[in-house]
């Protein structure tokens, strides 16, 4: 009888450290989102004050299954192998006690080849409008799958956004399936997206292996907390208006403890 071959998984796929207290707040936080609603038009988006985090990405690099694993949901939204399955804007509440703290928008992925010229520039015109004036929108994931990097609508969107990051919008990179890449490739991976986030947070993430997800429930919570409370929070502009409303600076109101 021949012994089983131990499955070898790459160095940097360790088991997760225990979460500290505060990464384990995050997560019970990050547990209690649930649907808010769906829409295929900025436009048909409901005003609400909470802050607002949003999923992006090219098509297939793992938004979907991001926020699922982030709130320990397994369906919350909806991941497919077929690219380009978000085609709306789904939005989720997070917050204890029906409170809405936050809310998550899992935005449709771009650079799919199969879908018309037509629509992709629709959509790009659409998402564009999103993250320039969507007035309490305080934070932006960007998801990127490192075996691809960035590519040219990555960069794209990263110009659409610059202004509102250097008047404060906060900006995170989740380099997707890290379960897939050697320990030598991870660290390459970390390397380039750090210089092309030009100074901005970069981290390995895996939905698979729940690699670095505590650590981006603790970042997302961190923004939340620092965001201007929901009185401050100003008003929800026209959605088709094109002008960037910066998040103010007004002082921090941390969601409810977890
Ligand atoms: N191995 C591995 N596969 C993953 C991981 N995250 C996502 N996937 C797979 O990648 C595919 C796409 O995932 P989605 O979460 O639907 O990607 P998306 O970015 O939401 O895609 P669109 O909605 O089409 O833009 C699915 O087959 C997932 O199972 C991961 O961490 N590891
Ligand atoms: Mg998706």
């Amino acid at each position: 009888m021949t012994a089983k071959k131990p499955v070898q998984r790459p160095a940097h796929v360790r088991a997760a450290p225990p979460p500290t207290p505060e990464q384990a707040q995050a997560m019970a936080w990050m547990h209690t989102a649930r649907f808010l609603t769906t829409a295929a038009q900025l436009n048909q988006l409901p005003p609400h004050n909470a802050p607002e985090i949003a999923f992006v990405g090219r098509s297939n690099a793992g938004k979907s299954t991001s926020i699922n694993t982030l709130t320990q949901q397994r369906q919350l939204a909806y991941a497919s192998k077929t690219p380009g399955r978000t085609q709306h804007i789904n939005l989720f509440a997070l917050g204890k006690h029906g409170e809405t703290d936050a809310v998550l928008a899992d935005l449709p992925g771009y650079g799919y080849a199969a879908v018309p010229k037509s629509d992709k520039e629709r959509w790009q015109r659409v998402m564009a409008n999103y993250l320039v004036s969507r007035a309490n929108l305080i934070g932006v994931v960007m998801l990127i799958d490192p075996r691809h990097g960035l590519t040219e609508l990555d960069e794209v969107l990263l110009e659409v956004i610059r202004p509102r990051v250097e008047e404060g919008l906060k900006f995170l990179v989740l380099l997707t399936k890290a379960d897939k890449l050697t320990r030598a490739e991870a660290r390459k991976a970390l390397d380039i997206a750090r210089l092309q986030a030009g100074g901005g947070q970069v981290q390995l993430f895996s939905g698979l292996k729940k690699q670095g997800v505590a650590e981006a429930a603790e970042v997302l919570r961190r923004w939340v907390a620092a965001a201007p409370s929901a009185p401050d929070a100003e008003p929800e502009p026209d959605a088709t208006a094109g002008t960037a409303a910066a998040p103010s600076a007004a002082p921090a109101a941390p969601p409810a403890a977890a």
